[in-house]
């Protein structure tokens, strides 16, 4: 395929596909593995996501790339195949996660700043001989308002952060996914959540321009626009769609090519509902689509639960997420399709 920034980023958003998010660092995926009682190792997570990059049809039809973590970048399948290899025969792009995790921003208690820049130049130059043609930085907005969480240095360090990513990302050949992740963990309204994402999109694509990112060669991977889980609300998907669609209009340049929701915690079906509610308002300026990690291994996870005679039955719940979720970037899910499968 191309080699363009611009091309690359289109070919992420096409035809109703959407990205796998497979980057769990070691702490997350033994966390996830705990629920389902498996030893976390590197052999059993090089069988995970073994199992999933070898799911055809979902590979084929509906992923049109998988978001990877150091290790598994590197990792050869148990037939000696690199992993990358495999997700390249199935037409996914490669990709792969850059930060260093969150960390307490310093003066600011309960805010975090991702980390990761030093040495970020010559990580992604080794990331591109590897395979990898676009790239993922995630910053984590925290809300807590009785707090002052998020400060405004909190919203300023991260965007500035992600847009210094960006412009080395470009620089290497690579399209970075730029992810500002507003978290959906507090007891905040949907009001908030509203707010506090439009302050931080606001900033965030000032940093972009500044530091000289060309817009089209990105793709932004944002929150939904929604009420804290402890608040006990759960939108409706076409409130969900009203607000997040408001907040873009307001925010997220039409040169974006495409906006690739991360689930957040979300339960599987609401991510899937939510999704399709946005697309059926469009047309919009920019594809929408997902790039989930929890929304899209769930349920492959648990069919899995680490034995090798469950690999088909954890490859097709794989399959149908990404195919519901494949129909909702089309604006033509319908929840009875989950219930017919
Ligand atoms: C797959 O999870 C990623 C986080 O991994 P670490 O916290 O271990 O670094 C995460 O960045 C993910 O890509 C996005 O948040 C989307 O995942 P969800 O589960 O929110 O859809």
């Amino acid at each position: 395929m191309s080699e363009r920034l611009e091309d690359i980023a289109a070919a992420i958003v096409a035809n109703g596909k959407g990205l796998l998010a497979a980057d769990e660092s070691s702490g997350t995926i033994k966390k996830r593995f705990d629920v389902i009682g498996v030893e976390s190792t590197a052999d059993s997570r090089r069988d995970y996501r073994e199992m999933m990059f070898r799911a055809k049809d979902a590979m084929t039809k509906y992923i049109s790339g998988v978001i990877l973590y150091d290790e598994t970048i590197r990792q050869k399948a148990a037939d000696g195949t690199p992993l990358v290899d495999i997700i390249k025969a199935s037409g996914a792009i490669p990709g792969i996660k850059v930060d260093a995790g969150a960390k307490p921003l310093a003066g600011f208690p309960g805010d975090t700043v991702t980390e990761g820049l030093d040495g970020l130049r010559e990580r992604l130059a080794d990331y591109y001989k590897l395979g990898a043609r676009f790239a993922k930085w995630r910053a984590v907005i925290d809300i807590d308002t009785g707090k002052g969480v998020p400060s405004a240095n909190s919203i300023s360090a991260n965007t500035h952060a992600l847009a210094r990513y960006a412009a080395l990302c470009q620089e290497a050949g690579i399209v970075p996914i730029v992810e500002p992740e507003v978290l959906m963990d507090g007891a905040h309204d949907i009001g908030t959540c509203y707010e506090v994402s439009k302050a931080t999109l606001i900033k965030l694509y000032d940093e972009l321009h500044a530091a000289r990112v060309v817009l089209e060669g990105t793709i932004l991977k944002p929150n939904m626009v929604l009420s804290g889980k402890k608040s006990g609300t759960v939108d409706s998907p076409e409130k969900v769609a009203e607000m997040t669609i408001k907040l873009f209009r307001e925010t997220v340049p039409a040169a974006v090519p495409g906006i690739a929701f991360l689930s957040g915690g979300q339960e599987d079906e609401e991510a899937t509902a939510n999704l399709n509610a946005i697309n059926a308002i469009g047309p919009h300026p920019w594809k929408l689509t997902f790039s989930y990690g929890r929304a899209l291994q769930a349920a492959p996870q648990k069919a899995w639960s680490g034995k090798a005679s469950n690999v088909a039955a954890g490859q097709a719940a794989f399959t149908h997420r990404a195919h519901m979720n494949y129909l909702a970037a089309l604006g033509k899910w319908k929840a009875s399709l989950e219930q017919a499968a």
